[in-house]
């Protein structure tokens, strides 16, 4: 029988709008929902079939039974694996109390299921991948704007220049996005790019600065500075909605475009000539601030200076500028609902909150957990639940994480694959694909609001659970009905509608809701109430952040070089691979099957080192090494060895991505502890690594 189903992408959490056909239970045909991405599809999407298929996945639920991370599981039926996490959970929560249950996720709009189901069982501690992602971009809005990193969007298709900090959109990629850019580049937009080395957006922009690692915010401040001085600022703006200008222009007198040229290794001419650009182009002119502005000790300050920057084009709320996305009540309509538990008052175990009280409290910050967990100071962590999440590859240091989970009693991974903190656990519960699953109803802000919905398009290929099956499962055997009632999926989706007067057969013509059929802007001459920040302005200076010890305009301290024979490591990510979990998919394996190390020419020729050979890289400590082609190349910084994140793997079970490439993370020993006291962010890019060439024989290792 033929099927077509409209949902939404799982290969990454971008969750572009699909398109899905099949014929009797096999997919035959994905493609990008025609409404909204006229088909267009990466090349990601195009193997989620490969994905449901790989019988290298986790195909029925698993209890270990060796040592932790020995690889010897036996099969079990989702009864037993659903009993044996819950009895266990009971017994913590008797001995230890709720608290001491853990549960990470990858956040997104399905976080609500797990953050309640965790508050129900009586734990505040739910976390997310965010400390190695955006927290720093995130507080850094949250201090000037009052709102979050997403308190903004950004109408890039109108913009007349995009410029991107170590965003590298055509690799890191979101579909509706590059075309955006693409729209704005065919109008005459331009794109300005700066990166310690060359990419696929750095090949696309109109301007290209390639900075020493770490100088984003001297270049910042020296643009700050000529912009200030040549009056390419929005003074109305500045005078109905921002505080701390004066203080901004004080502060900046001193980091002239030649200074910043300098220490960026930049041309000054060549940050003059920009200032120029976005004079012209102005307002609606974006800095994007990106995730983390690669991640440095002071990458909370270079956010606060793109978030500045924006402020100073004056581009809030404008056509081809940022806006405030927009839900239901903005369109008029009634939202829907989504499963809710408050948070239990209790302290968190990461400190945040109570030692760390400018942070947001919400997802906490996952890496400061694992100090807390060996010191079992505020209370012992007994488990920790990931869910969509893995914490081993994700985070910094997986064998310093190894040390803290072994104080617990219980390690769950709630996974379709394996993961590298699902291969340590004691417990595997597969979830199925999402091409296998229905997920609850999601509402999704913009200048047009809109519903969608995930819809399985074929049944589970082996014997898997979606996660409201899991989590209800669980919910169910913990006693916790008031916040799981729902028996079916039906049942959810009907109680999250009802408010709203749509139904699903809503979602049947394109496969989302529209809320609204134009896009909605806010009066701009009447922001007031916005920017949710002590005085309600827009606060350059914020008395909050000082009152924390932390100044609001810091000065720029210049990034170590690297101790000879050493390099900084710098990492990123490719067009055809998502984080760490798909360097065993069958298809894109085969297309990316390893990473290499990029070199800069000349470095590598003082080393003897020429493309294919192959080179050691070991962790400062060298108690981490691996092998590694060398990729000789001009297109990175010379203090800099380039690799991309996700490889390195070492699941015997995912046979493609066993041993291939080297795995950043596992270089960056003791960066757990390294982190920007500021932003919350871990300084991921704050390490160095030993680089020589490799005796190993590389044909020796072909033979092996
Ligand atoms: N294909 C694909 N797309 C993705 C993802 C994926 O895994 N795969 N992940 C998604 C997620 S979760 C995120 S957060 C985004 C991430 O999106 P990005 O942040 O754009 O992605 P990265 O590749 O991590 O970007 C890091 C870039 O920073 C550069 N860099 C390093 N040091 C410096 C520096 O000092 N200054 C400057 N200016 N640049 C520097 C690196 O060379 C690299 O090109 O991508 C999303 N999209
Ligand atoms: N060294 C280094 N560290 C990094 C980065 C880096 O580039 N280099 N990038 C950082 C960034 S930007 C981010 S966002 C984080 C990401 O960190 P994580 O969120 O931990 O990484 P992912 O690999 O996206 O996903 C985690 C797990 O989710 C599983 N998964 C995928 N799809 C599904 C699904 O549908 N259901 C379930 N249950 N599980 C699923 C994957 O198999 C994987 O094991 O890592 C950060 N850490
Ligand atoms: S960017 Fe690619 S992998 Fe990510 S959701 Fe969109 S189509 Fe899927
Ligand atoms: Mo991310």
């Amino acid at each position: 029988m033929k099927k077509s189903v409209y949902s939404i992408c799982g290969m990454c959490t971008v969750r572009c709008p699909i398109r899905v056909e099949s014929e009797n239970n096999q997919i035959t045909w994905i493609e990008g929902n025609p409404h909204l991405l006229g088909g267009a599809l990466c090349a990601k999407g195009s193997a989620g079939e490969a994905l449901l298929e790989d019988h290298e996945r986790p195909q029925q639920p698993l209890i270990r039974v060796g040592a932790r991370g020995a690889g010897r599981w036996r099969e079990a039926s989702w009864d037993e694996a659903l009993d044996y996490v819950a009895d266990k959970m009971k017994g913590i929560k008797k001995n230890y109390g709720p608290e001491s249950v853990v549960l990470s996720s990858r956040g997104g709009p399905w976080q609500a299921m797990y953050k309640a189901f965790i508050h129900a069982f009586g734990s505040p501690n739910y976390t997310n991948h965010d400390c190695t992602c955006g927290r720093n971009t995130h507080h850094a809005s949250l201090s000037i704007n009052g709102v979050g990193r997403k308190g903004f969007a950004y109408d890039i298709k109108n913009a007349k220049h995009l410029v991107l900090f170590g965003r590298d959109m055509f690799s890191a990629l979101r579909i509706a996005e590059n075309h955006q850019t693409l729209d704005m580049l065919d109008n005459g937009g331009r794109l300005t790019y700066v990166d310690v080395r060359q990419t696929m957006t750095g090949t696309k922009a109109t301007r290209f600065f390639q900075v020493r690692p770490g100088t984003d915010y001297a270049l910042a401040l020296g643009v700050i500075h000529q912009v200030i001085k040549k009056g390419y600022y929005d003074k109305d703006f500045l005078e109905k909605y921002v505080s701390g200008f004066a203080e901004l222009c004080t502060f900046v007198e001193e980091y002239t475009p030649a200074w910043a040229a300098k220490e960026c290794g930049v041309k000054e001419k060549d940050i003059i000539a920009f200032v120029e650009e976005i004079g012209a182009d102005r307002p609606n002119v974006i800095f994007h601030p990106g995730w983390n502005l690669a991640r440095y000790k002071d990458s909370f300050y270079a956010s606060r200076a793109m978030h500045i920057l924006n402020v100073l084009m004056g581009n809030i709320e404008l056509k081809g500028g940022l806006f405030i996305p927009k839900g239901a009540g903005d369109a008029g309509k009634k939202g829907i609902r989504s499963i809710d538990c408050g948070k239990p008052d209790i302290k968190r175990g990461d400190g945040v909150g109570w030692e760390y009280t400018h942070f947001d409290k919400g997802p906490g910050l996952a890496h400061l957990f694992f100090n807390r967990m060996l010191s079992e100071d505020p209370y012992p962590i007994k488990a920790w639940i990931a869910m969509r999440h893995d914490p081993f590859s994700g985070m910094p240091d997986p064998e310093q994480q190894k040390l803290a989970m072994d104080k617990c009693d219980l390690l769950v991974s709630i996974d379709t694959n394996y993961s590298e903190f699902g291969w340590y656990s004691d417990v595997i519960l597969p979830e199925s694909t999402y091409l296998e699953r229905d997920t609850p109803i999601i509402q999704q802000k913009g200048l047009k609001p809109r519903l969608a919905v995930r819809r399985k398009a074929v049944e589970p290929k082996y014997d898997t659970k979606s996660s409201w099956e899991i989590f209800t499962g669980l919910a169910n055997r913990l006693s916790l009905d008031d916040t799981f009632s729902f028996k079916t999926i039906e049942e959810l989706w009907a109680w999250q509608l009802e408010p709203t007067g749509y139904t699903m057969a809503d979602f049947e013509e394109k496969g989302f809701i529209e809320l609204a059929t134009s896009p909605i802007f806010y009066d701009r001459e009447n922001l007031d109430g916005q920017f949710k920040t002590p005085s309600g302005k827009i606060e350059i200076v914020s008395e909050k952040l000082n009152k924390t010890g932390l100044p609001s305009l810091k000065p720029f301290a210049s990034p170590n070089a690297p101790a000879k024979g050493m390099f900084r490591l710098i990492y990123g990510k490719v067009a055809v691979h998502t984080q760490g979990h798909t360097m065993n998919n069958p298809l894109l394996s085969e297309l990316m099957p390893t990473n290499t190390a990029w070199i800069h020419t000349k470095k590598a020729k003082k080393m003897g080192i020429q493309t294919g050979d192959l080179l050691e890289l070991s962790s400062a400590d060298r108690s981490y090494n691996a092998t590694v082609a060398a990729h000789v190349t001009d297109h990175v910084h010379p203090d800099a060895v380039f690799t991309v994140h996700g490889f390195g793997k070492e699941i015997p079970r995912q046979t493609r991505s066993f041993m291939a490439g080297v795995s950043d993370q596992k270089l960056m020993i003791g960066a757990l502890d390294d982190w920007d006291q500021a932003g919350g962010g871990v300084n991921l890019c704050e390490v160095f690594v030993h680089v020589k060439k490799s005796i190993r024989n590389t044909k020796r290792r072909l033979q092996l």
